[in-house]
């Protein structure tokens, strides 16, 4: 919407002067995003970015484009479309025109030309391509199933594929049991999770471990600890005040799920999981191996939740008559010296956490992930026991959970 541009044109206001005002109120407000050279910080852990976006209209657009290199394993203009869209989401205005980009690190030419392109025509043609591409729709469609990665969306693409009918009628295909749960619960696991819905799942979670453990933490990450009204599951992050008391605490929780649930009346609350048993193991310490994913135990779930535990939905039912929804739940367990490194790790934004890596390495000569620091210099592995401390080892002013939206 350039309508702003032209009405204040009309109305004698110069454009510039405004942006300008805004501009610099932003450069202020985010002291901490300042770059070397005066210009916001190409880093998102430096910037500060809230679920506010005044530039959605870009954003979106290179969200498409960055899931459409990402679908062709073009790693460099996805990361470029990523970083971008990032960038422009930490804003307090809106880009009403070419000369607002100036200072903005992570915008190259292709970028550039995209926003270019929204400002004067209100869409991008390339955007517009990418949504009607075959290819694109069938992968965004695939990959959408719970279990189902880019390399089996691609090979049932090639397989001729084009439709979830399609699919499960395939005699042809060997579904994983996670891929069958994707399938059997696709609709339910499509529509998006709320926060009442977060908060009910959070409770039950909590009951069960409370059950074992009185002392156990349990604390939801990921999006909806950012703020978000929705998301696309539910994290967890439990754990003991004493290091090792967590372990064995999962698999007792999981069968207080199935069995004591059962025997309240509500059967089968627990539809599908997947545990992933902890390779994280004390004696490989110090290790230098820094990974994407981390070594805690934890659980890919599926759980039922009856409606009538969200206060929002009680007593309603969805267009099949079911008066519960399958939520995906992910449980991640870290020994109580982790807490703080696995809680910054999943609290996220992807962005937000690649760009801490990234600063870390760079600008600090340190590795960071889920378990913990070491600092390449003097060969130590720094401890923390919260996400500031781990800020202020990284010497970064700390950003609340909210301004990680990045
Ligand atoms: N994460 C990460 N790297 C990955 C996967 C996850 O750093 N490869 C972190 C960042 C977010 C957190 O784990 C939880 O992941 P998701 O649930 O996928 O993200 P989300 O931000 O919670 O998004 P949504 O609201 O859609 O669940
Ligand atoms: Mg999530």
């Amino acid at each position: 919407d350039i309508s702003w541009f032209t009405e204040s044109m009309r109305a004698g206001t110069p454009v510039s002067v405004e942006s300008r005002h805004q501009d610099s109120r932003i450069i202020k407000d985010c002291s901490a995003g300042l770059g070397s050279s005066g210009t916001i910080s190409q880093y998102a852990c430096q910037r500060k970015t809230t679920l506010k976006n005044c530039n959605k209209i870009f954003t979106d657009a290179f969200d498409v484009l960055a899931e459409h290199f990402e679908f062709n394993e073009n790693k460099g203009h996805c990361l470029a479309f990523m970083r971008a869209s990032s960038v422009l989401k930490s804003l307090s205005y809106t880009i009403r025109n070419y000369r607002d980009l100036e200072g903005l690190a992570c915008l190259g030419p292709q970028t550039k030309a995209v926003i270019q392109e929204i400002l004067e025509y209100g869409n991008s043609l390339k955007v517009q391509d990418v949504l009607m591409d075959e290819r694109y729709k069938t992968i965004k469609l695939f990959t959408s199933i719970f279990g189902v990665g880019l390399k089996t969306a691609e090979k049932w693409y090639r397989k001729g594929l084009r439709s979830l009918d399609e699919v499960k009628a395939d005699t042809s295909l060997r579904f994983t049991k996670m891929q069958k749960a994707g399938l059997l619960y696709y609709d339910d696991i499509i529509s998006s999770v709320s926060w009442e819905e977060a908060k009910a799942v959070g409770q039950i979670v909590k009951d069960a471990c409370r059950r074992f453990d009185p002392d156990a933490a349990v604390v939801i990450t990921g999006g909806f600890r950012r703020g978000k009204e929705f998301g696309h599951d539910v994290d967890f992050i439990i754990t003991t005040p004493e290091n090792g008391k967590e372990v064995g605490l999962l698999q007792k929780v999981l069968s207080e799920l199935t069995y004591q649930w059962k025997k309240a009346g509500r059967l089968g609350i627990l539809l599908y999981y997947d545990v992933i048993d902890s390779t994280f193991d004390n004696a490989q310490i110090p290790s230098k191996m820094f990974e994407a994913m981390d070594h805690f135990e934890k659980c890919f779930a599926i759980l039922k939740l009856k409606k009538e535990l969200v206060s929002s939905k009680q007593s309603e039912k969805d267009i099949n008559g079911k008066d519960w929804k399958a939520i995906r739940v992910d449980l991640v367990i870290p020994p109580m010296n982790c807490y703080a490194f696995a809680l910054l790790g999943w609290s996220g934004s992807r962005q937000f956490e690649r760009d801490l890596r990234r600063y870390a390495n760079v600008e600090k000569k340190m590795l960071l992930d889920n378990h913990g620091l070491y600092d390449k210099t003097t060969g130590k592995f720094l401890s923390a026991k919260t996400e500031e401390d781990i800020f202020a080892h990284l010497g970064l002013e700390y950003l609340d959970p909210s301004e990680r939206n990045a």
